[in-house]
């Protein structure tokens, strides 16, 4: 049985986090509270994705976050992390769990709720649900759902799902109350001046309503 907590998911961005760098932003996000980090960088290609992912896997050890990678199957593997991130247009849920094998945590974007009801859970463990909200930080995101389309996307996906797209702390709640298991952030935390900081008030909002 995996075990993971999608509750407070910061999605690293190589831009957004260029003034503190991702290592010390995910370090200061863990120690404030983070309980996944991904690596995001559309910039990298798989040697700088492996390189920046094996700092990342040292900054994490020993704190019980856990490290998944967007989209790069070969850097998830050559990092040993614990977990990949894909999207509709990556590559299909079943090729991706033949490459990271059996134990390795596989998250699927899902936009729609027939896309979201289509997800095989013997293949991917958790759904990422979105946009919420519009954001500058995925120029190309589709539409967005607002949280009555996240409480739909939810109910359709056969795994716990994360929520992503223009959330902050105020929007906690209301993650939850759609039956999100968490919030997946990047400007809320990586776009700040003080991230430890930004988390710790994400993650006390969390502790007040998590089921
Ligand atoms: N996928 C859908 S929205 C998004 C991604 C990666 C970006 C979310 O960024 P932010 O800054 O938390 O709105
Ligand atoms: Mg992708």
């Amino acid at each position: 049985m995996k075990r993971f907590d999608l509750s407070l998911y910061l999605v690293l961005d190589s831009d957004l986090c260029a003034a503190i760098g991702m290592i010390e932003t995910a370090r200061l996000a863990v120690a404030g509270g983070a309980t996944m980090v991904q690596l995001r960088d559309k910039h990298a290609g798989t040697p700088r994705m492996i390189e920046t992912g094996r700092a990342l896997k040292q900054a994490l050890a020993g704190t019980g976050a856990l490290l998944i990678v967007n989209d790069d199957v070969e850097a998830a593997v050559a990092i040993g992390a614990d977990g990949l991130h894909i999207g509709q247009e990556d590559m299909d849920a079943r090729t991706a769990r033949t490459m990271i094998g059996p134990d390795m945590i596989l998250g699927l974007s899902v936009e729609t709720a027939p896309l979201a009801s289509a997800v095989d859970p013997a293949l991917v463990d958790y759904t990422g649900v979105g946009p919420v909200f519009a954001t500058p930080t995925k120029a190309d995101h589709k539409q967005p759902i607002g949280f009555d389309g996240l409480a739909r996307l939810v109910k359709a996906s056969p795994v716990p799902s994360v929520a992503i797209g223009g959330l902050k702390a105020e929007h906690v709640a209301e993650v939850f109350t759609a039956g999100a298991r968490g919030l997946a952030v990047v400007s809320a935390i990586c776009g700040t001046a003080h991230p430890e900081a930004a988390t710790r008030r994400i993650a006390a909002e969390i502790r007040k309503v998590r089921p």
